[in-house]
């Protein structure tokens, strides 16, 4: 009885989280922005990512950065004079789409015309958690260890792309890059999966390729 009544709460938070979600969208679409929910282990890379693709697009490029506790990575995002917009959880591991909705404006939509939200590092709580972003990118290090796509199917089921990050350090670590690779096309063969480190810049341009087609799509 109790396990019943709690997974008709959850559906309900589910489905008032998809309403709001659905209200973001129309208001990037309304904007012409197009806006990525980037999704990852905690130091996976999603800050690194982010300051690497703002020094390399030719895009306006916005930032909503959710944290659970701290602004660091806001802060490091402001360092590159973009629009940017820090989000505290506080105690939840996860934005939500009531979160974003409140953020969306305090960032100026008109002069983006990509925004990338990062989520908190976590491969389990955001899955269930449309913000309305028209993509999901989710990013994996080789330093989290070479199971972590096969212990977390649920991100990447819903996933539009993903990023094994960190190959300059899978030898180091004993990871196998291209098992993780498989691992994850094995749980979800239609999205694309792209080998990247950010720090020899190996995988970038096949990552600006793919938001670039996915933005004319
Ligand atoms: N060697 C190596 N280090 C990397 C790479 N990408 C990121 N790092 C380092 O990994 C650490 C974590 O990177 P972040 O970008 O802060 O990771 P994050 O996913 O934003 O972390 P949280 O927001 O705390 O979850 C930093 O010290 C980065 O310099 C990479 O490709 N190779
Ligand atoms: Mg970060």
């Amino acid at each position: 009885m109790h396990n019943v009544a709690s997974i008709e709460i959850e559906q309900d938070i589910i489905q008032a989280n998809d309403k709001l979600a659905y209200g973001n969208r129309q208001k990037f679409d309304e904007n012409n922005v197009f806006a990525v929910d980037l999704v990852g282990a905690v130091g996976s890379g999603k800050t690194s990512l982010l300051e690497t693709l703002i020094d390399e697009m030719d895009d306006d490029i916005g930032v909503i950065a959710g944290d659970i506790l701290s602004k660091f990575d806001a802060k490091r995002i402001e360092e590159k004079n973009v629009p940017v917009k820090g989000l505290n959880t506080g105690k939840e591991c996860h934005l939500d789409a009531h979160l974003i909705e409140h953020a969306i404006p305090e960032v100026p939509l008109e002069d983006i015309s990509i925004l990338f939200i990062e989520n908190v590092g976590n491969l389990i709580c955001p899955a269930d958690f449309n913000l309305g972003a028209h993509v999901r990118t989710v990013i994996i290090s080789v330093t989290e260890g070479d199971d972590t796509a096969e212990k977390h199917p649920m991100i990447f089921k819903g996933a539009d792309m993903a990023i094994v990050n960190k190959v300059d350090l899978a030898e180091a670590v004993g990871a196998d890059a291209d098992k993780m690779v498989n691992d994850i096309k094995t749980i979800n063969p239609d999205i694309p999966v792209v080998k990247c480190s950010l720090k020899t810049g190996e995988g970038v341009q096949e990552i600006i390729d793919l938001y670039k087609k996915f933005q004319n799509q």
